[in-house]
Protein backbone atom coordinates (compact mmCIF):
# COMPACT_ATOMS: atom_id res chain seq x y z
CA UNK A 1 0.00 0.00 0.00
CA UNK A 2 1.50 3.43 -0.89
CA UNK A 3 -0.13 6.29 0.83
CA UNK A 4 0.35 9.06 -0.74
CA UNK A 5 -1.71 13.22 -0.73
CA UNK A 6 -4.72 12.82 -1.82
CA UNK A 7 -4.26 8.88 -3.00
CA UNK A 8 -3.95 5.28 -1.63
CA UNK A 9 -2.50 2.40 -3.73
CA UNK A 10 -3.28 -0.74 -3.15
CA UNK A 11 -1.46 -4.14 -4.63
CA UNK A 12 -2.47 -7.68 -4.28
CA UNK A 13 -0.51 -11.03 -5.71
CA UNK A 14 -1.54 -14.09 -4.08
CA UNK A 15 -1.60 -17.62 -5.68
CA UNK A 16 -3.24 -20.67 -3.85
CA UNK A 17 -6.49 -20.32 -3.87
CA UNK A 18 -9.59 -22.42 -5.56
CA UNK A 19 -9.23 -21.69 -9.11
CA UNK A 20 -11.38 -19.97 -11.44
CA UNK A 21 -13.78 -18.17 -8.49
CA UNK A 22 -14.29 -15.04 -7.50
CA UNK A 23 -13.00 -13.92 -4.19
CA UNK A 24 -13.86 -11.00 -2.00
CA UNK A 25 -10.70 -9.24 -0.89
CA UNK A 26 -10.89 -6.25 2.12
CA UNK A 27 -8.43 -3.81 3.83
CA UNK A 28 -8.85 -4.13 7.87
CA UNK A 29 -8.02 -2.46 11.05
CA UNK A 30 -6.28 -4.58 12.98
CA UNK A 31 -3.11 -6.87 12.24
CA UNK A 32 -3.72 -10.53 10.86
CA UNK A 33 -2.52 -11.54 14.32
CA UNK A 34 -5.59 -9.56 16.15
CA UNK A 35 -9.03 -11.06 15.42
CA UNK A 36 -7.83 -12.29 12.00
CA UNK A 37 -7.96 -8.50 10.81
CA UNK A 38 -10.86 -7.16 13.11
CA UNK A 39 -13.39 -5.04 11.20
CA UNK A 40 -12.88 -3.22 7.51
CA UNK A 41 -11.16 -0.49 7.40
CA UNK A 42 -13.26 2.92 6.76
CA UNK A 43 -11.29 5.98 5.53
CA UNK A 44 -14.27 8.03 7.57
CA UNK A 45 -15.03 5.88 10.62
CA UNK A 46 -18.44 8.31 11.43
CA UNK A 47 -19.62 6.91 8.11
CA UNK A 48 -21.11 3.34 7.19
CA UNK A 49 -19.26 0.46 6.29
CA UNK A 50 -19.49 0.87 2.02
CA UNK A 51 -17.47 0.13 -0.85
CA UNK A 52 -16.86 4.17 -1.48
CA UNK A 53 -15.64 4.28 2.47
CA UNK A 54 -13.06 0.88 2.31
CA UNK A 55 -10.77 -0.15 0.24
CA UNK A 56 -12.04 -3.33 -1.73
CA UNK A 57 -9.59 -5.74 -4.02
CA UNK A 58 -11.54 -8.69 -5.60
CA UNK A 59 -10.42 -10.67 -7.60
CA UNK A 60 -11.11 -13.77 -9.67
CA UNK A 61 -8.89 -16.61 -9.90
CA UNK A 62 -7.16 -17.87 -13.02
CA UNK A 63 -7.01 -21.77 -13.09
CA UNK A 64 -3.39 -22.12 -11.44
CA UNK A 65 -5.77 -20.27 -8.49
CA UNK A 66 -3.79 -17.29 -8.97
CA UNK A 67 -4.90 -13.88 -8.59
CA UNK A 68 -2.24 -11.93 -10.90
CA UNK A 69 -2.23 -8.43 -9.99
CA UNK A 70 -5.09 -6.35 -8.36
CA UNK A 71 -4.49 -3.19 -8.26
CA UNK A 72 -6.99 -0.46 -6.36
CA UNK A 73 -6.14 3.32 -6.33
CA UNK A 74 -8.68 5.53 -3.86
CA UNK A 75 -8.67 9.58 -4.13
CA UNK A 76 -8.45 9.43 -0.21
CA UNK A 77 -5.49 8.96 2.07
CA UNK A 78 -5.64 6.05 3.94
CA UNK A 79 -5.12 6.42 7.85
CA UNK A 80 -2.66 4.12 10.39
CA UNK A 81 -5.84 1.88 10.84
CA UNK A 82 -5.06 0.00 7.26
CA UNK A 83 -2.92 -2.72 8.81
CA UNK A 84 -4.13 -5.63 6.57
CA UNK A 85 -5.42 -7.69 4.00
CA UNK A 86 -8.26 -10.24 4.34
CA UNK A 87 -9.66 -12.49 1.57
CA UNK A 88 -12.91 -14.46 1.90
CA UNK A 89 -13.45 -18.09 1.09
CA UNK A 90 -14.86 -17.86 -2.45
CA UNK A 91 -17.92 -20.54 -1.10
CA UNK A 92 -18.82 -19.15 2.39
CA UNK A 93 -18.69 -15.43 3.03
CA UNK A 94 -18.11 -15.20 6.52
CA UNK A 95 -15.04 -17.33 6.42
CA UNK A 96 -11.42 -15.61 6.06
CA UNK A 97 -8.81 -17.88 4.26
CA UNK A 98 -6.26 -15.45 4.23
CA UNK A 99 -4.71 -12.54 6.16
CA UNK A 100 -1.72 -10.67 4.73
CA UNK A 101 -0.18 -7.47 7.24
CA UNK A 102 0.17 -4.54 5.04
CA UNK A 103 4.21 -4.20 4.17
CA UNK A 104 6.23 -1.80 4.34
CA UNK A 105 3.85 -0.01 5.62
CA UNK A 106 4.26 3.76 5.73
CA UNK A 107 1.18 3.70 8.39
CA UNK A 108 3.40 3.44 11.30
CA UNK A 109 6.41 6.46 10.26
CA UNK A 110 6.27 9.25 11.98
CA UNK A 111 6.99 12.76 10.44
CA UNK A 112 8.50 16.10 12.82
CA UNK A 113 8.86 19.21 10.24
CA UNK A 114 10.79 22.49 10.85
CA UNK A 115 9.18 24.82 8.26
CA UNK A 116 12.20 26.95 8.40
CA UNK A 117 10.43 30.01 9.65
CA UNK A 118 10.10 29.36 13.36
CA UNK A 119 7.24 26.64 13.24
CA UNK A 120 7.20 23.08 13.66
CA UNK A 121 4.39 20.56 12.47
CA UNK A 122 3.73 17.16 12.65
CA UNK A 123 2.34 14.19 9.73
CA UNK A 124 2.73 12.93 6.56
CA UNK A 125 1.82 15.65 4.31
CA UNK A 126 0.91 18.62 6.73
CA UNK A 127 -0.99 21.91 5.15
CA UNK A 128 1.65 24.96 6.22
CA UNK A 129 1.17 28.78 5.24
CA UNK A 130 4.03 30.76 5.69
CA UNK A 131 3.08 34.90 6.42
CA UNK A 132 5.91 35.99 4.74
CA UNK A 133 7.38 36.18 1.20
CA UNK A 134 10.75 34.05 1.06
CA UNK A 135 13.21 31.64 0.91
CA UNK A 136 13.16 28.55 3.45
CA UNK A 137 14.30 25.41 4.27
CA UNK A 138 11.98 23.05 5.34
CA UNK A 139 13.35 19.87 7.47
CA UNK A 140 11.16 16.76 7.81
CA UNK A 141 12.46 13.88 9.91
CA UNK A 142 10.62 10.30 9.80
CA UNK A 143 10.93 8.10 12.15
CA UNK A 144 9.00 4.90 13.18
CA UNK A 145 6.34 4.79 15.96
CA UNK A 146 8.48 0.98 16.68
CA UNK A 147 11.63 2.93 17.01
CA UNK A 148 13.47 1.09 19.85
CA UNK A 149 11.49 -1.81 20.33
CA UNK A 150 11.46 -3.52 16.84
CA UNK A 151 14.53 -4.45 15.10
CA UNK A 152 15.15 -1.96 11.96
CA UNK A 153 12.81 0.15 12.91
CA UNK A 154 14.82 2.39 14.73
CA UNK A 155 16.14 4.51 12.43
CA UNK A 156 15.19 8.39 11.68
CA UNK A 157 15.97 9.94 8.15
CA UNK A 158 16.17 13.85 8.04
CA UNK A 159 14.98 15.26 4.55
CA UNK A 160 15.81 19.23 3.41
CA UNK A 161 13.35 20.81 1.19
CA UNK A 162 14.22 24.52 -0.20
CA UNK A 163 10.58 26.68 -0.45
CA UNK A 164 10.36 29.54 -2.65
CA UNK A 165 7.19 31.73 -1.18
CA UNK A 166 6.06 34.61 -3.32
CA UNK A 167 3.89 37.29 -3.15
CA UNK A 168 0.85 35.68 -3.10
CA UNK A 169 -2.01 38.48 -2.96
CA UNK A 170 -5.44 36.53 -4.14
CA UNK A 171 -6.12 37.99 -7.04
CA UNK A 172 -8.42 40.52 -7.79
CA UNK A 173 -11.87 38.98 -8.92
CA UNK A 174 -14.28 41.52 -7.67
CA UNK A 175 -15.80 44.54 -10.13
CA UNK A 176 -15.23 48.00 -9.31
CA UNK A 177 -18.38 50.07 -9.32
CA UNK A 178 -18.74 53.39 -11.06
CA UNK A 179 -19.84 56.96 -9.81
CA UNK A 180 -20.25 59.83 -11.47
CA UNK A 181 -20.02 62.85 -9.11
CA UNK A 182 -20.69 66.04 -12.04
CA UNK A 183 -22.34 66.49 -15.50
CA UNK A 184 -25.19 68.07 -16.93
CA UNK A 185 -29.07 66.67 -15.94
CA UNK A 186 -32.39 67.81 -17.65
CA UNK A 187 -31.84 70.09 -20.75
CA UNK A 188 -28.99 72.21 -21.57
CA UNK A 189 -28.00 74.92 -24.22
CA UNK A 190 -24.58 73.45 -24.69
CA UNK A 191 -23.24 71.11 -27.47
CA UNK A 192 -20.25 70.64 -24.84
CA UNK A 193 -21.24 68.29 -21.98
CA UNK A 194 -18.40 67.32 -19.41
CA UNK A 195 -18.77 64.46 -16.40
CA UNK A 196 -16.51 63.96 -13.40
CA UNK A 197 -16.10 59.80 -12.55
CA UNK A 198 -15.61 57.90 -9.90
CA UNK A 199 -14.49 54.89 -8.69
CA UNK A 200 -14.28 52.91 -5.71
CA UNK A 201 -10.86 51.09 -6.92
CA UNK A 202 -7.99 52.68 -8.80
CA UNK A 203 -7.85 52.04 -12.45
CA UNK A 204 -9.64 53.15 -15.60
CA UNK A 205 -13.03 53.96 -17.15
CA UNK A 206 -14.82 53.36 -20.88
CA UNK A 207 -17.22 55.49 -21.59
CA UNK A 208 -20.36 55.05 -24.30
CA UNK A 209 -21.92 57.64 -25.53
CA UNK A 210 -25.49 57.70 -27.57
CA UNK A 211 -24.98 53.84 -27.80
CA UNK A 212 -21.62 53.91 -29.40
CA UNK A 213 -18.66 51.77 -29.00
CA UNK A 214 -17.29 51.39 -25.93
CA UNK A 215 -13.92 53.95 -25.42
CA UNK A 216 -11.37 54.69 -23.20
CA UNK A 217 -12.26 58.08 -21.05
CA UNK A 218 -10.77 59.54 -18.40
CA UNK A 219 -12.33 61.95 -15.47
CA UNK A 220 -13.11 65.06 -16.43
CA UNK A 221 -14.36 63.30 -19.57
CA UNK A 222 -15.41 66.23 -21.90
CA UNK A 223 -18.13 65.28 -25.30
CA UNK A 224 -18.23 67.99 -27.90
CA UNK A 225 -20.89 68.86 -30.74
CA UNK A 226 -23.22 66.61 -29.20
CA UNK A 227 -26.35 66.92 -31.85
CA UNK A 228 -29.65 68.52 -30.24
CA UNK A 229 -31.82 65.85 -28.93
CA UNK A 230 -31.55 63.03 -26.25
CA UNK A 231 -28.14 62.24 -24.82
CA UNK A 232 -27.26 58.94 -23.01
CA UNK A 233 -23.88 58.75 -21.54
CA UNK A 234 -22.57 55.86 -20.32
CA UNK A 235 -19.34 54.84 -18.03
CA UNK A 236 -18.24 51.79 -16.29
CA UNK A 237 -14.67 51.63 -14.41
CA UNK A 238 -12.12 49.42 -15.21
CA UNK A 239 -9.72 48.18 -12.21
CA UNK A 240 -6.15 47.19 -12.57
CA UNK A 241 -7.26 43.87 -13.07
CA UNK A 242 -9.39 44.51 -16.17
CA UNK A 243 -12.53 43.85 -14.53
CA UNK A 244 -15.31 46.17 -15.22
CA UNK A 245 -18.19 47.47 -13.28
CA UNK A 246 -21.33 45.34 -14.99
CA UNK A 247 -23.52 47.77 -14.08
CA UNK A 248 -22.28 51.04 -15.37
CA UNK A 249 -23.95 54.62 -14.45
CA UNK A 250 -26.39 55.42 -17.49
CA UNK A 251 -26.78 59.15 -17.34
CA UNK A 252 -29.46 60.88 -19.48
CA UNK A 253 -29.66 64.86 -20.62
CA UNK A 254 -31.01 66.92 -23.53
CA UNK A 255 -29.52 69.69 -25.68
CA UNK A 256 -31.32 72.14 -27.06
CA UNK A 257 -29.73 75.04 -29.26
CA UNK A 258 -32.98 76.01 -30.94
CA UNK A 259 -34.89 78.71 -30.33
CA UNK A 260 -38.44 77.77 -30.61
CA UNK A 261 -40.45 77.81 -33.49
CA UNK A 262 -43.08 80.42 -33.84
CA UNK A 263 -45.13 79.98 -37.06
CA UNK A 264 -49.06 80.52 -38.19
CA UNK A 265 -49.26 84.44 -37.53
CA UNK A 266 -52.13 86.43 -37.54
CA UNK A 267 -53.53 88.72 -38.61
CA UNK A 268 -51.50 89.30 -41.81
CA UNK A 269 -52.77 92.38 -44.18
CA UNK A 270 -56.05 94.50 -43.64
CA UNK A 271 -58.94 93.57 -41.36
CA UNK A 272 -62.28 95.32 -40.68
CA UNK A 273 -62.57 94.17 -37.02
CA UNK A 274 -61.26 96.40 -34.57
CA UNK A 275 -60.73 93.92 -32.37
CA UNK A 276 -58.57 91.66 -33.94
CA UNK A 277 -57.25 88.67 -32.07
CA UNK A 278 -53.39 88.89 -32.56
CA UNK A 279 -52.39 85.38 -32.86
CA UNK A 280 -49.53 82.55 -33.35
CA UNK A 281 -48.56 78.95 -32.89
CA UNK A 282 -45.47 78.46 -30.77
CA UNK A 283 -43.98 75.50 -29.69
CA UNK A 284 -40.31 74.11 -29.00
CA UNK A 285 -38.82 70.69 -29.46
CA UNK A 286 -36.63 71.03 -26.46
CA UNK A 287 -38.64 72.16 -23.67
CA UNK A 288 -42.13 72.73 -22.46
CA UNK A 289 -43.08 75.97 -22.92
CA UNK A 290 -45.02 78.10 -20.67
CA UNK A 291 -46.70 81.67 -20.99
CA UNK A 292 -43.68 83.06 -19.29
CA UNK A 293 -41.73 82.45 -21.66
CA UNK A 294 -43.83 84.77 -24.62
CA UNK A 295 -43.44 88.44 -24.54
CA UNK A 296 -45.76 90.13 -27.05
CA UNK A 297 -45.73 94.13 -28.11
CA UNK A 298 -47.82 95.96 -30.16
CA UNK A 299 -46.89 98.84 -31.42
CA UNK A 300 -43.99 98.82 -28.27
CA UNK A 301 -46.28 98.37 -26.22
CA UNK A 302 -46.41 94.74 -23.88
CA UNK A 303 -49.53 93.35 -23.47
CA UNK A 304 -50.47 89.93 -21.35
CA UNK A 305 -51.23 87.17 -23.89
CA UNK A 306 -52.94 83.79 -23.15
CA UNK A 307 -50.99 80.79 -24.33
CA UNK A 308 -52.13 77.10 -24.02
CA UNK A 309 -49.47 74.51 -23.99
CA UNK A 310 -51.21 72.29 -24.75
CA UNK A 311 -52.50 73.26 -28.36
CA UNK A 312 -49.14 75.13 -28.28
CA UNK A 313 -51.39 78.34 -29.67
CA UNK A 314 -50.71 82.06 -28.43
CA UNK A 315 -53.53 85.15 -28.59
CA UNK A 316 -54.06 88.19 -27.74
CA UNK A 317 -57.63 90.00 -28.32
CA UNK A 318 -57.36 93.91 -27.66
CA UNK A 319 -59.87 94.53 -24.99
CA UNK A 320 -60.83 97.96 -27.06
CA UNK A 321 -61.40 99.02 -30.58
CA UNK A 322 -57.49 99.38 -32.10
CA UNK A 323 -57.09 102.69 -34.20
CA UNK A 324 -57.23 102.17 -38.28
CA UNK A 325 -54.15 102.21 -39.52
CA UNK A 326 -51.04 99.63 -39.29
CA UNK A 327 -49.97 97.89 -36.44
CA UNK A 328 -46.77 96.46 -35.67
CA UNK A 329 -46.49 92.90 -33.72
CA UNK A 330 -43.51 91.73 -32.35
CA UNK A 331 -43.08 88.02 -30.42
CA UNK A 332 -40.31 87.33 -28.36
CA UNK A 333 -40.42 83.65 -27.28
CA UNK A 334 -36.97 82.18 -25.06
CA UNK A 335 -36.86 79.20 -24.54
CA UNK A 336 -35.80 76.89 -20.43
CA UNK A 337 -32.80 77.06 -21.70
CA UNK A 338 -32.22 80.54 -22.91
CA UNK A 339 -32.62 80.03 -26.72
CA UNK A 340 -34.83 82.85 -28.35
CA UNK A 341 -37.17 83.10 -31.54
CA UNK A 342 -37.95 86.99 -32.32
CA UNK A 343 -40.89 87.29 -34.53
CA UNK A 344 -42.07 90.73 -35.96
CA UNK A 345 -45.45 91.28 -38.40
CA UNK A 346 -47.97 94.15 -39.19
CA UNK A 347 -51.56 94.32 -40.26
CA UNK A 348 -53.44 97.58 -41.08
CA UNK A 349 -57.34 97.80 -39.43
CA UNK A 350 -59.34 99.04 -42.03
CA UNK A 351 -62.47 101.28 -41.87
CA1 LIG B 1 -11.50 44.86 -8.29
CA1 LIG C 1 -22.00 49.76 -11.11
CA1 LIG D 1 -35.49 75.04 -27.91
Amino acid sequence: MVRSRGETYTTLDVTGVKPNANHMVHVHEETCASNNGGAHFRFDETQPFAEANEIWLPFTADATGASTLVEDTMPIRAGAKAVSIVIHDPDNGAKRIGCVDLAPSTADLTYDWDFGDGTTGTGADPDHTYAEPGTYTATVTVGSVHAGHMPGHDATTTAEVEIVVEDGETPDTTAPQTTVTAGPTGTVRSTTATFRLASDESGTFECRLNGGAWRPCASPATFTNLRQGAQRLEVRAVDAAGNEDATPVVRTWKVDTQGPVVKNLGPRGTTRDRTPTVRAVVRDQGSELARRHLTLRIDGKKVGVRYDARTDRMTWTSGRAMSIGRHTVRLVVVDAVGNRTTKTWRFTVRR
